[in-house]
């Protein structure tokens, strides 16, 4: 655990404010790969579509890089986007390519730590060493490092780069999206972390009620339904699986979401194992990276680092 400064490393974390409470920074790089290389909605323009051009860095452990390999398997961008793994444990050095089980070396950078990735894209960055990363290998540079708009460029913007067609942000729907989105985002995917990174007793019981509410009312949402906007797949989903699947295994033992269990909520439940078994979901979650990652790397609220052994799930 550890953030740039300057350029220079430092060791240790800030995640709570003043008042006990988990604040997620923004994410620092902001451009788009785009079909023509025009900007896209942030940042600069210049980042053409094309194959082999651009390289992904991701965790199989963290659920914001989840979500881009699953958008990068489910779109046919394996051949087209390349790969590269970090090790589960996240300790005093950020994330490394320590050698391991599912570990995929950076061939591109040469990097031992994920912190040189973003030193050669700005030798004085100043900010927290996250995945995913997007790469251009042409440039040199990060292009974006933020899940929410990469899983958007690897929709659409390869389609005539050899992408397989299909979108899951269709433009009838995006309304709908967008709102299912932002309630999961702060209430689920960010909540989890918001209550079981809580240093005071008030916070933790707030975020754990909204956390809840929300499960709830994704659970009367999904009610005879099998996606979470229209009758079809889309970006919604993703973003909610890759919480979803951690929730029994991690978040609510280590992360205290413990009043209810997804396996406790008959819709949820039933949408979680559909969605494992469709291409890119199931294949692409690694629950020995997901375990050994949150138990060990978070000391402050697991201190021993010890990995529990259950729960005995069978998402199949
Ligand atoms: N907003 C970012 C968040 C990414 C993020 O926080 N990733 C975590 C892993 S789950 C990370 O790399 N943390 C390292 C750190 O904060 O030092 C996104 O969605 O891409």
């Amino acid at each position: 655990m550890g953030y740039l400064l300057d350029g220079a490393w430092h060791d240790g974390a800030e995640f709570a404010g003043a008042n006990g409470e988990f604040r997620r920074k923004a994410s620092s790089f902001r451009n788009w790969v785009t079909a023509d290389g025009a900007p896209g909605p942030t940042g600069e323009g210049g980042f053409r579509a094309e194959a082999g051009r651009y390289h992904l860095y991701v965790s199989l452990a963290c659920p914001w890089a989840h979500r881009a390999l699953i958008m990068r398997r489910r779109k046919g961008l394996e051949e087209i986007v390349g790969l590269s793994v970090v090790h589960w444990h996240m300790a005093e050095n950020g994330w490394t390519f320590e050698e391991g089980p599912g570990v995929i070396p950076d061939m591109i950078n040469h990097a031992r730590y994920l912190r040189e990735v973003y030193l050669a894209a700005d030798r004085n960055y100043t900010g927290r060493v996250t995945v995913p990363v997007l790469w251009d290998k042409e440039r040199g540079t990060i292009v974006n490092n933020e899940s929410s708009e990469v899983i958007r460029m690897f929709d659409s913007a390869f389609d005539q780069a050899g992408a397989e067609t299909g979108t899951t942000y269709p433009e009838a729907l995006r309304g709908e999206i967008d709102r299912v989105n932002a309630r999961v985002y702060d209430t689920v995917n960010n909540g989890v972390y918001k209550a079981g990174f809580a240093t005071r007793q008030s916070v933790y019981d707030a975020e754990v009620a909204r956390l809840f509410e929300s499960l709830d009312w994704l659970e009367a949402r999904l009610e005879g339904k099998d996606y979470l906007v229209g009758d079809q797949l889309t970006e919604a989903d993703i973003r909610l699986y890759t919480t979803l699947v951690r929730f029994d295994p991690v978040y609510h033992g280590h992360f205290k979401c413990n009043i209810r269990r997804i396996v406790d909520y008959p819709n949820l439940w039933r949408y979680l194992k559909a969605l494992y078994a469709l291409h890119g979901f199931g294949d692409t979650t690694d629950l020995v990276h997901i375990k050994r990652h949150y138990y060990t790397s978070h000391r402050a609220i697991n201190p021993t680092g010890i990995v529990p052994v259950g729960p005995d799930i069978d998402y199949s």
